[in-house]
């Protein structure tokens, strides 16, 4: 492997965005959870929902501001790595990037109102309305910014004449074919993810000897959530396989090591490849890729014989694909395993191997997002606008791109440090249950 710009291009850009994701995902995902978690408190009269829902908000502002950051650094490196795709699809595709910062900054203004105000309303109704914005803003920001990677993979709303964009139609570029089933797909992964990290942090404290009311509903309110995220994750994935299917077979067939067209096709679980692409120790399933493709095992799925070779994406994104897919039916099985154990008390909700399984189910969920994200855009390769532009054409001839690796890689490590150091402490010396005495007893 040569480290030329376009190597080093991808290295930073790769590192920028997985780290990114996290924050990105959580900002998505966590305002859902303290809607939830401050309703319920409310309509129950609960006060232990209610200081779930402020110790989540709490906890909340300091990943949306490392968020903001390394939101900065991508926005900067597009620019700075790729300037021959952003000239290109900079005029075509910059209304939803623009969109994305006015629904962030809508986002900002009323989790700030609502940071502020708890205790202030007499009605408590009026406080939970502001999660509303609040939710409306940051799943915006992760509609717009998918719409931008969708049109990557799928291209439409402008004609390119001498590597100029022409005819441009922004709001076609934006409702591009991949968008509807990528942004259901980040969406519920976000929102399943953000659940399942909630529930990890209270099941891990719980193993840690915490055993109060309020981890316990903490636990149930979050599984609850857990169980239908992943599901909505499954079924939002599903409509996307389907979706690669026809648009994108590409991506789809190498993922699934499928090279000749046919019906009937099989699932290949794990395995391995030669390089005469002979998989072993692989398991088959037959005919159920058809039918993941198509809902019928007559569906013809296109392999990637049909493909130049050029033109085809790595073999190894399989791994990553089943690996994705392994996760979630894990956290599905789990889910629903925990709340079969709490309604039907035939076993307890205390059982320490369940609580050890959502506790790892946290950044599991964590590496099925990231795994989900080098799919999707090492699927797309070798393309950077499909059909349009490769990646190889578009990066930066500019210098000093592993220098400036090395030091966002820096900067990275310290803001991840950090986040942990401060979270930790913000509730290290504030245990929920003499918060719940000091703020609701006195
Ligand atoms: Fe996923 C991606 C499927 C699960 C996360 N996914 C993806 C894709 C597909 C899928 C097909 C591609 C798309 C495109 O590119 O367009 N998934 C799926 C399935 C499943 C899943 C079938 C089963 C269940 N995921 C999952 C989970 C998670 C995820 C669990 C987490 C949590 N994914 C993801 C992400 C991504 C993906 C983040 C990237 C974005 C898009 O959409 O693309």
């Amino acid at each position: 492997m040569e480290l030329d710009n376009v190597m080093l291009s991808r290295m930073l850009t790769s590192m920028t965005l997985a780290f990114h994701i996290i924050f990105a995902t959580i900002g998505v995902g966590i305002p859902v959870m303290i809607s939830i978690a401050e309703f319920v408190g409310i309509k129950k009269n609960n006060n232990h929902f209610l200081l779930l829902a402020r110790r989540w908000a709490r906890g909340f502002t300091i990943t949306v501001a490392v968020g903001v950051v390394t939101g900065t650094c991508i926005g900067l490196q597009l620019s700075m790595l790729w300037p021959s795709f952003m000239k290109v699809a900079g005029q075509v595709i910059s209304l939803p990037l623009f969109m994305e910062t006015f629904a962030f900054f809508f986002e900002a203004i009323f989790l700030g109102i609502y940071l502020y105000t708890w205790d202030r309303f007499k009605n408590k109704w009026l406080h939970w309305l502001l999660t509303i914005p609040v939710m409306i803003g940051s799943s915006a920001s992760a509609l717009f910014i998918t719409t931008v990677n969708a049109f990557m993979n799928t291209p439409q709303g402008f004609e390119l004449k001498n590597g100029k964009a022409v005819n441009i139609d922004p709001i076609a570029a934006m409702l591009n074919p991949s968008t509807p089933s990528k942004v259901f797909h980040v969406l519920t992964s976000s929102y399943m993810t953000s659940a399942v990290l909630l529930a990890a942090i209270t099941s891990f404290a719980i193993l840690r000897g915490k055993r109060s009311i309020y981890y316990r509903s903490a636990l149930r309110l979050t599984m609850i959530c857990s169980l239908v995220f992943s599901l909505g994750t499954a079924l939002a994935g599903d409509v996307s396989a389907k979706f690669l299917a026809e648009v994108q077979p590409e991506k789809l067939a190498a993922a699934e090591w499928h090279f000749e067209t046919e019906s009937n096709a099989d699932l290949i679980l794990f395995g391995t490849i030669d390089e005469n692409n002979q998989i072993h120790h692989a398991i088959r399933l037959p005919g159920m890729l058809s039918f993941l493709a198509g809902s019928s095992f007559d569906k013809k799925v296109i392999g990637l014989d049909d493909f130049p070779k050029d033109e085809t994406p790595p073999l190894w994104i399989h791994y990553m694909f089943d690996l994705m897919v392994a996760i979630g039916s894990f956290v599905i099985v789990l889910s629903l395993v925990y709340l079969i154990a709490w309604r039907a008390k035939k076993f307890s909700e205390w059982f320490k191997p369940i609580l050890w399984g959502i506790a790892a189910a946290g950044p599991l969920s964590v590496l099925a997002i990231e795994f989900g994200w080098i799919y999707a855009e090492v699927g797309r390769q070798p393309w950077i606008l499909r059909g349009y532009m490769k990646v190889a054409d578009a990066a930066t001839t500019g210098q000093g791109v592993g220098l400036t690796f090395i030091i966002f890689a820096i900067l990275y490590f310290i803001l991840a440090i950090l986040t942990c150091v401060v979270l930790v402490r913000m509730f290290k010396n504030k245990p929920a249950e003499a918060e719940l005495e000091k703020r609701f007893n006195h």
